[in-house]
């Protein structure tokens, strides 16, 4: 439950002793609800990993802690940091240093979620066992806005929750458990979150409410995010003027619709004056939207945007905008193409207080797509990427999928924009293009289960999004090192284990399901388990073609969708070339021959084949792996973890044996080795 605040107790050593010695006293002579949380938050975690009580006082008489912000009255923090440091703290951001002479440590910040963050980081250092003698750092988040969306409705599921029910909401009610929501934003606020969405974005009656008749509700949340440095987001319905039946229509540019949204905006922020915004799905998977109204999305998030302009509020418009009453027999009709489509055109006519918000890839969250073309694309626009924590179409959380290597894989991208590089991470933290407004934005794993994730080693994803989206310089390595740390302790052969298999398992859950890019050959709806046709004859616009002679999606210029001139410079050219495109996206680009040759040597239908055999003896490993740390971490993790990756060994077989037996019927060719496929 406390996940990586757990903060386990150091072992006895010099390190300890180090530890013990600056922590024995604290000195914060600020008031304010989120300094107060701050300190709170240092003697909770000082007296878990030292067993040590963190003595409070104004002054230090002796070696301490000292912590608060620039314009506070403290003398040390004032005596310590020149004003050069505090010119070079953002903010969010904080400094912290070490003086030996003033025998402080002092964290000093420009805001109190400054020092707030900067107080986690010196815990986090603490216990992933690092000298604290000589520290003398600035940090600042790379990205301004670093936000988790919830899928949970108001009757207390989860769309695509797999850590059981809301933990907000329950039988139409807002939550009274305020424990569980302050334990949750603290998690947040130490993995760097600061905006949270806490309804779907499928807005349904009720919960277009949120806006009314449950504001006193939201507030109450909004009042805890508010002491963690959280703003509160809620997602709201394009057809909301209608809804209560007070305007005949949603059209944007209606001035009775207009005047609801103003004035809906003027009580929401009389209720929560520091309300983030509004995230918007429209237009999108049957929500209502513009075009009903023959308007564009511009006209919707902009009209949006007035509402809220006065008190600094902004709209979060989804790009995951597409065409899903699709015929399966239209081969150019092509769901990658959407969102470009949709909004590459609408470039520069949005509000200075709109955001664009795109799905990491041009189809939906599967194991392996290309980037979103939209990157790079837009010059005049916000815009922030969105990513899927919860592991909808990457094992649902019953199998272990550490996704943080696929989102820094994704960031690192260079789209080639302006003559490039340029890296999807300097597009979404607004250097590239010199957005006012930019970050990252990701669909939240957590529910009601005791430890928020269901799969415990899917807390590493919420961890390591919100430490990627705070700094998209860290490694995947370096996060769950950190995870590991907060959660597990510093016990090094323990953290090989664990680190190791976080760090393949993203590799192994792409081997036994979907290959080559390929995707959705998944059981419709619930998305879970293999059904190689599951969708191939559906409206969704999800197909992989595969006959008995090849398989694919023809998406090049000449003769296919030519989704891959979306791309720019070489990453066009390299895409839509049969011999260039990579191996991993060359299914998601090209319809070829079970023949084909890949780059790696190997024919793609025995390329299916020893990835399906191999994920499945490797998903196997993990749980070998695990089976090693049996003594080494508390039982109770320890059964969880080994009980979710059993099922995964077993799951994968099925995934193994579906796919290899349904490719070998299509094409008749048997496996090189000689293994048996059905
Ligand atoms: O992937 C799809 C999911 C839907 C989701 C949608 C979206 C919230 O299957 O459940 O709806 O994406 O992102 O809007």
């Amino acid at each position: 439950y406390n996940a990586w605040l757990s903060y386990p107790k150091l072992q006895q050593g010099p390190l300890y002793k180090q530890y013990a010695k600056w922590c024995g006293a604290v000195s914060v002579t600020e008031g304010g609800e989120t300094i107060q949380a701050a300190l709170q938050e240092w003697t909770r975690g000082i007296a878990s990993l030292l067993d040590l009580e963190a003595v409070s006082k104004p002054q230090l008489e002796d070696f301490g802690v000292a912590f608060g912000t620039f314009t506070g009255d403290h003398p040390l923090l004032q005596g310590l940091f020149e004003d050069e440091t505090v010119q070079a703290v953002g903010v969010e951001g904080f400094a912290i240093r070490t003086s030996q002479s003033l025998k402080c440590i002092a964290v000093g910040a420009s805001s109190q979620a400054g020092v707030l963050y900067g107080v986690f980081h010196l815990l986090r250092l603490i216990a992933s066992g690092k000298d604290i003698e000589n520290l003398d750092e600035i940090v600042n988040p790379v990205n301004s806005l670093r936000m988790i969306n919830h899928w949970d409705n108001f009757d207390g599921s989860v769309e695509r929750g797999y850590s059981g029910r809301s933990f907000l909401y329950e039988n139409n009610q807002f939550t009274k458990d305020m424990d569980r929501i302050t334990d949750y934003a603290r998690l947040m606020s130490t993995a760097g979150i600061n905006a949270i969405a806490i309804n779907n974005v499928n807005v349904h009656a009720l919960e277009t409410l949120f806006i009314s008749t449950y504001l006193p509700d939201v507030a109450r949340i909004a009042d805890i995010f508010r002491i963690y440095g959280i703003r509160l987001y809620l997602c709201v319905n394009f057809a909301g003027p209608m809804h209560e039946g007070e305007v005949g229509t949603a059209d944007p540019l209606d001035a009775g619709v207009k005047e609801w949204w103003k004035s809906r905006a003027a009580d929401i922020y009389a209720a929560i004056p520091d309300f983030g915004g509004f995230v918007v799905k429209a237009d999108s998977e049957n929500r209502p939207g513009p075009f009903t109204y023959g308007r564009n999305h511009a006209d919707g998030a902009n009209m949006l945007a007035e509402a809220l302009e006065p008190y600094g509020g902004i709209v979060i418009w989804r790009c995951f905008v597409y065409n899903c009453k699709q015929d399966w027999r239209d081969r150019k009709t092509d769901r990658a193409r959407a969102a470009y489509d949709h909004f590459k055109p609408l470039d520069g006519q949005f509000h200075d207080n709109v955001i664009l918000q795109i799905k990491n890839g041009p189809m939906d969250f599967q194991v392996r797509e290309p980037v979103s073309p939209l990157f790079g694309a837009l010059e005049r626009t916000n815009h922030v990427i969105e990513f899927q924590i919860a592991q909808e179409y990457t094992g649902q959380q019953r199998h272990v999928c550490y996704l943080v290597p696929q989102w820094k894989e994704i960031m690192e991208f260079d789209t080639q924009a302006k003559g490039g590089p340029a890296p999807v991470k300097r597009i979404v933290d607004g250097s590239l293009w010199g957005n006012r407004l930019s970050g990252i934005a990701a669909v939240s794993n957590v529910g009601n289960d005791r430890n928020w994730t269901g799969h415990l080693l899917a807390q590493a994803n919420l961890y390591g999004f919100g430490r990627l989206a705070w700094n998209p310089e860290l490694s995947a390595e370096e996060i769950a090192a950190e995870w590991i740390a907060l959660t597990f302790g510093t016990d090094t052969a323990v953290a090989g284990v664990i680190s190791r298999i976080l760090l393949d398992s993203w590799e192994i859950y792409e081997s036994y399901t979907s290959p080559l890019g390929v995707g959705w050959m998944i059981n419709p709806e619930h998305h879970y388990g293999p059904n190689v046709d599951g969708y191939e004859y559906s409206m969704w616009g999800t197909y992989h073609y595969a006959d008995h002679q090849g398989i694919g999606v023809d998406r090049t210029v000449a003769t296919g969708t030519g989704y891959s001139a979306q791309y720019m410079g070489s990453n066009a050219v390299r895409y839509d070339s049969l011999e260039e495109c990579p191996d991993e996206l060359l299914l998601f680009f090209h319809h070829v021959p079970y023949t084909h040759v890949l780059h790696s040597g190997k024919t793609v239908i025995q390329h299916i084949y020893d990835t399906h055999f191999e994920g499945a003896e490797r998903a196997e490993g993990l749980l070998d792996a695990w089976g090693g740390l049996k003594g080494s971490i508390a039982e109770g993790l320890y059964t969880q973890v080994e009980e979710r990756l059993q099922g995964q060994a077993a799951h994968a077989k099925e995934w193994r044996d579906q796919i290899n037996t349904y490719f070998y019927r299509k094409s008749g060719i048997a496996d090189a080795l000689g293994r048996t496929i059905y």
